[in-house]
């Protein structure tokens, strides 16, 4: 069987591994020889030409180390300011930096450069998410001929979000070097394939630049998932249950409404929290009753537009509390860590309402994470954005546009008012999609679908499900 490669920009860490993609990648590592490949971390005077290689836990990674420039251009420049607003359609929140594109491809080459030497030519290459869209072509021009698939985590613009950015025309023609392009939802691939049948418009610098060919490249929707199972058993450990205990000490008695994300601007999280304003203003009955909690660990903070996201998010908290709030009675708390699976399990079982509702999101992870934690016996409801890929596979949440913050405030009234019978009813679809979906399977026909004709092996699937029950 070939080996796997796993590419990203950052290889995972030692101690507990945070997210259920990270989990899923190392199971399939762990399974089945190979290596993880990515930058350090570290920020050096001199780009490393090799990788440094360490087993961390079991799994191999590889790892090089960026300059500080290289990295400011390829990671906050380029990444996230440039292709992070734009494949979220917020082309207001982009800084068009042109020169950032050439420290982005710098590093794209260096990673080519650093992970050609470490490749077997059956070696099976899996790159994830748009800092490295270039990967396959700049292997390529080195000689690569090894299956190159890719994994898009975020959505795939509109044409007209995708030729606001710089050298999108070049970046296209890099996607067609790959053998397979994974996308979270049946909308990314609609967006794509308007791009790809009608290409680039001229532009001033010239006539157009040739048709790109795509035929050579497979493009499928593959919605990632979580582990709803694994979240089952968290959300009743020992930990999860001295998290549920301290809140249900402080709720005493109050419904709890939750919102989890990493503080970003395609959360929705002012408009969550206007929403939330709305329902207290338009219902009386709910005061005292419910309170919510949002919890938003700050990410990517040296970009401007993340502090103003911030900024804007206490604001709008500020309001809430100064507006509704008594002596003995606070309507919600904001809480600016990130927390252990256990405890976030615990949390999403505690919560009468998961209110998930980004304003544009590749899947959203959280609001599987939220099915998967509820109680059988008496289940939540998740409130979830349109705009999320979660809504291709939840349909039986109650979804929202998170901008029409009216709409979301009338969700959040009748999540609370809903009675057991319906709630049941919907967590029961949920639960069977949140399972159908889930990350195991989405890695294993990912990777069988990307190895060599042939030799594609369900027994990995068996192999994964037993070191996942384990
Ligand atoms: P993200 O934008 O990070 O991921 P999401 O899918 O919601 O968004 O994943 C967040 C993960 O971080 C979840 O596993 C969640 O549990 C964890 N997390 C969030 N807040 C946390 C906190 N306070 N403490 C601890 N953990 C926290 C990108 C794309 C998504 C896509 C994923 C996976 O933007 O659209 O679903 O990749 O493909």
């Amino acid at each position: 069987m070939s080996r796997i490669v796993v590419v990203s920009n950052r290889t995972p860490g030692k101690g507990p591994t945070a997210g259920g993609l990270a989990v899923a990648l190392r199971k399939v590592l762990m399974e089945r020889e190979g290596f993880w490949f990515g930058w350090s971390g570290k920020l050096t005077e001199q780009p490393s030409e090799t990788a440094r290689l360490e087993d961390i836990e079991g799994v191999t990674v590889a790892q090089i180390d960026l300059t500080r420039d290289d990295h400011h251009a390829y990671y906050a420049g380029f990444s996230n300011s440039i292709l992070w607003p734009s494949f979220h359609l917020r082309l207001d929140l982009a800084t068009i930096e042109s020169h950032w594109y050439e420290g982005y491809r710098r590093v794209n080459a260096q990673f080519a450069r650093a992970l050609l030497p470490l490749l077997r030519p059956d070696d099976v290459i899996w790159v994830h998410d748009y800092h490295l869209i270039p990967l396959a072509a700049e292997l390529r021009r080195l000689g690569a001929r090894n299956r190159i698939g890719f994994y898009l985590h975020i959505p795939f613009p509109t044409p007209d979000a995708l030729y606001a950015i710089p050298n999108h025309a070049e970046l296209m023609r890099d996607l067609s070097r790959y053998d397979l392009v994974g996308m979270q939802a049946r909308r990314d691939v609609a967006a794509f394939t308007e791009f790809a049948e009608h290409q680039s418009p001229s532009t001033f610098v010239g006539d157009n630049q040739d048709h790109i060919d795509f035929s050579r490249t497979e493009i499928d929707a593959c919605p990632i998932g979580s582990e709803p199972d694994a979240f089952a058993s968290l959300s009743t450990s020992p930990a999860a249950t001295k998290m549920v205990k301290r809140m249900e000490r402080s709720l005493g008695g109050q419904r709890l409404i939750l919102g989890v994300d990493r503080l970003d601007y395609s959360k929705g999280l002012p408009q969550r929290v206007e929403a939330y304003e709305k329902l207290l203003a338009n219902n009386a009955r709910f005061r005292r009753h419910v309170h919510m909690l949002q919890v938003a660990p700050p990410s990517r903070d040296t970009i401007k537009e993340y502090q103003e996201t911030s900024d804007t998010l206490d604001a709008i908290c500020g309001r809430v509390m100064g507006h509704f709030a008594e002596p003995d009675w606070q309507p919600l708390t904001y809480v600016k860590r990130a927390y252990g699976q256990p405890s976030l399990a615990g949390l999403y079982r505690l919560a009468r309402v998961g209110l998930v509702t980004p304003l544009r999101d590749g899947m959203n992870l959280v609001a599987h994470e939220y099915v998967g934690s509820q109680n059988p016996k008496d289940p939540g409801v998740l409130v979830l954005s349109r705009f999320a890929g979660a809504a291709e596979i939840f349909p039986e949440a109650l979804l929202v546009n998170p901008f029409d913050t009216d709409e979301t405030a009338e969700a959040l009234r009748i999540a609370l008012d809903m009675p057991l019978e319906e709630r049941l009813e919907r967590w029961q679809a949920l639960m069977a999609a949140a399972r159908k979906h889930n990350v195991v399977d989405w890695a294993v026909s990912f990777l069988d679908r990307l190895a060599p004709r042939g030799t594609a092996s369900s027994a990995t699937r068996d192999i994964l499900y037993l070191a996942s029950v384990a």
